[in-house]
Parts: structure tokens; C-alpha cells; sequence
């Protein structure tokens, strides 16, 4: 059980109060709020021993560079990854997932080969495929999800052909909330051949993560969903993969040898991170992976079923509010999306906002999706570690007093 009221103490930005009424955050699917724990080791990281990494033989940058590899372990181990080198840092999960299309795409994609895609991905997992499709002649082609928002199965198998190359999903959507059975479906397309990436983004920071378990090919994930710094992310790739790849970006860094005509790659993980890193991110991000894993991860998933559960409880009791995606909170994250009446999901945030409540409005990045359903926009509010059963009621007391307003 996580004890919210302390966890709370840790957030400096969950203590401020407008107009005399305490923030009620919803909105941490876009980004999460930040520890102390956290904002001290970047300032801390600027005040003491900011200083190039990989570099100097000076004290500075050695400590630098030791805590920038530090936290790169610290992120491995939380997804339990066979080697850290295995672990590559970016500016967050949309950086990962161009990286694989770019580098692993480029390389083994080819006219006659087939992409998979689940309907339901944000455009981070979208777009870079929908490109790579047209750079290559290779086809693209959606994986289904039932009017629930679970992933269709017998779809999805039927799909599965030796043509198929790669295929690309979420292991948590972030409108509908939807967890899908990631191991299933990597085991299904490994038996066609093809490659699995896991788009981890809204997953990493609240499930527990595994992929030797997993058994995934690559998974991106951002740190600033997990209560890190803005900037940094990661992509995680098996090493025999990574290996064989071409760099993404080239310059200083990612480099061993370098003559007028030639040169030769650095090892792994540098490879792939060409240029001056975020490293004051990096560290933030180590920081915040301890911090979530001081809390446990299972205590982090508990709570968030505890609060989906009462959500889709109680939200389900306004009338005229209508919530997407599974009801089972078993199968489903922390991201509850939901219109109410005819009231514009736009108008319905700013109302909230009067009440100090934030939740995001709009497509979420997901616009294909939300066509689908024949939606324009949705409302979402969205919990992590530090949101109360209470905040739950503000937001239901706020939409009802939305109702009068709109006269509903
Ligand atoms: N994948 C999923 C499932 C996401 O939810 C997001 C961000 C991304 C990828 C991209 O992450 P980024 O850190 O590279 O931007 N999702 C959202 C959201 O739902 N509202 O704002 C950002």
C-alpha cells in the first residue's frame, strides 16, 4: 500500500493553491509531476559538478560521467534489461521509436514486407511507421481493437503472415487505457519472424516492467511520464539487434576512429548518442527510478487499479458522461477518457480549470483513433502515485456544477 499523504509532501508543485483551491492534476498521461528527490539531483548535478561527459580527465566531468552511467544502470535494471549497454538514452519515447524506424527499418524493411500496427497508437507509434512504409514500399497495415479498445485477436493472428517484418503496439493506450497482452502477441509475431516493438511510454511508469520476460525487441519509454526531468527518454533494444543497426545520429561521441575518410562506431551503447547528452536529465531520470522503486512497482499498479476502479465506478454514475475503453480496471491503466453530454471537451477543461482541476482535452495524439469512434475530442483525466480517491469527487462535484452551466 502506498501512503499517498506522504507521497504528496515529496511534490512542491501538488502544495500550491489558486484562488485559494488545491491542484487537482490530472493530466499525468501527458507528464508527470516531480519529486524533490528529483529537482535536487538536477540542481545539485548544476551547482557542483556540471561538466561535459566522456571527456575530461578532470574530477568534474569524471563525476559527471559516473553519475550520467549511473542512472543509465538504474533505468536497466527497473526493466530488468540483460545489460545496461543495452539501455540507450533519448530525448524521450517518440525519439525511440524514430530511431527504430530510421536505423532497424531502413535496413531490413523492403517493397512485399508488411508493418503491423495497432488502431489505437498515439502518432509517436504512428507516424514513424506510416514513414517508413513510404520510404521503403513496404505495406502498412492496422491490428484491429474492438469497440472495448482490447486489441482483436483473431484479427491480429489472421494478419500475422510471413510478410510481416515488424509489428509495433502499446503495452498501455493512452486514451483508452487499454493493457494489451504484450507477451502474447510479441511470442505470435516471432513465430512469423518479424521484429516486436513495445511502445512502453504510458506502461514503464506504472507497471512493472520486464522485458527478458517480455521478450520484446525494443521498447521506448520517456522519463518525464515517470516523474523525470523533460528531455529524456530511453529506447532498450536486444543487444544482437542494436549491434547490427547503423547509428541514428553521427558526430562527436558516437565514435571510436575517425579518419578524413572513414571511421568506426563506438561501442554500445554510445553508438546511438551522438553529441552533448542531456545529462543533468539523465541523472533526473536515475533519481526518479529510484523513486519509484523505493514505492515498488506493484504498490504503484495497486494504486492505480484502486483509483481506475472507483473511478469507472463513480464517473459511470453522472449521467450523461460517457467513458471509453475496458471497464475491467484489471486490463486498463490510470488514463480514463470520457465526453459528457454534448458539452465540447475544450470547454469542459477550462471549466475545470476554474475549479483548479487539470485534465487534458482533445485527440491525445491519437487521431485516427478517436475518427474511429467518430469523435472529434475526448476529456481525460489521468492518475499516477500521488492523486487521492478524493480528487475524484472534486472532479465529479465539478462536472456537475459544468452541467449547470451548460445547462445539460
Ligand atoms: N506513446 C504513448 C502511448 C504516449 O502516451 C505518448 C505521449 C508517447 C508515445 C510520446 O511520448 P513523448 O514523451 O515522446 O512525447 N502521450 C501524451 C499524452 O497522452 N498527452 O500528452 C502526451
Amino acid at each position: 500500500m502506498l501512503n499517498i499523504e506522504a507521497i504528496r509532501q515529496d511534490f512542491p508543485i501538488l502544495q500550491q493553491k489558486t484562488n485559494g483551491k488545491p491542484l487537482v492534476f490530472l493530466d499525468s498521461a501527458a507528464s508527470s509531476q516531480k519529486p524533490l528527490a528529483v529537482i535536487k539531483a538536477v540542481d545539485t548535478y548544476y551547482r557542483e559538478y556540471h561538466a561535459n561527459v566522456h571527456r575530461g580527465i578532470y574530477d568534474l566531468s569524471e563525476k559527471a560521467s559516473a553519475a550520467y552511467e549511473q542512472a543509465r544502470k538504474k533505468i536497466a535494471r527497473f526493466i530488468n534489461a540483460k545489460s545496461w549497454r543495452e539501455l540507450i538514452y533519448t530525448r524521450n519515447a517518440t525519439e525511440s521509436l524514430n530511431l527504430v524506424a530510421y536505423t532497424w527499418g531502413m535496413q531490413h524493411v523492403g517493397p512485399g514486407d508488411t508493418i503491423l500496427v495497432s488502431d489505437m497508437e498515439h502518432h509517436a507509434n504512428l507516424i514513424p511507421w506510416q514513414q517508413l512504409a513510404k520510404r521503403t514500399g513496404a505495406a502498412l497495415k492496422y491490428i484491429p481493437t474492438t469497440t472495448e479498445g482490447l486489441i482483436d485477436q483473431p484479427a491480429y493472428a489472421q494478419l500475422l503472415d510471413s510478410t510481416v517484418k515488424l509489428v509495433a503496439f502499446t503495452l498501455m493506450s493512452n486514451v483508452l487505457g487499454t493493457i494489451t497482452p504484450a507477451k502474447a502477441m510479441i511470442a505470435q509475431a516471432h513465430a512469423v519472424g518479424a521484429v516486436a516493438v513495445v511502445d512502453g511510454a504510458q506502461s514503464v511508469p506504472h507497471l512493472p516492467t520486464d522485458v527478458q520476460d517480455l521478450d520484446c525487441d525494443f521498447l521506448a519509454f520517456s522519463g518525464h511520464k515517470m516523474l523525470g526531468p523533460t528531455g529524456i527518454g530511453a529506447l532498450w533494444g536486444k543487444k544482437p539487434l542494436l549491434a547490427d543497426m547503423e547509428p541514428f545520429l553521427t558526430g562527436g561521441d558516437m565514435i571510436k576512429q575517425v579518419g578524413y575518410d572513414r571511421c568506426e562506431w563506438n561501442a554500445l551503447p554510445w553508438k546511438f548518442e551522438a553529441g552533448t547528452p542531456a545529462i543533468a536529465q539523465a541523472i533526473g531520470f536515475g533519481y526518479a527510478v529510484d523513486y519509484l522503486t523505493a514505492l515498488g512497482m506493484d504498490n504503484v499498479r495497486q494504486h492505480e487499479k484502486d483509483m481506475v476502479a472507483y473511478a469507472l465506478e463513480h464517473l459511470g454514475r453522472v449521467e450523461g458522461l460517457r467513458i471509453f475503453g475496458p471497464q475491467d480496471p484489471e486490463i486498463r491503466g490510470g488514463a480514463v477518457s470520457f465526453t459528457f453530454g454534448d458539452i465540447h471537451p475544450h470547454d469542459l477543461a477550462s471549466m475545470l480549470n476554474y475549479h483548479n482541476i487539470a485534465i487534458r482535452a482533445g485527440h491525445h495524439c491519437a487521431q485516427p483513433l478517436h475518427d474511429k469512434h467518430g469523435l472529434a475530442a475526448t476529456a481525460r483525466a489521468s492518475f499516477y502515485i500521488y492523486n487521492t480517491l478524493q480528487e475524484i469527487d472534486c472532479l465529479i462535484e465539478a462536472l456537475e456544477d459544468a452541467r449547470k452551466t451548460f445547462e445539460l
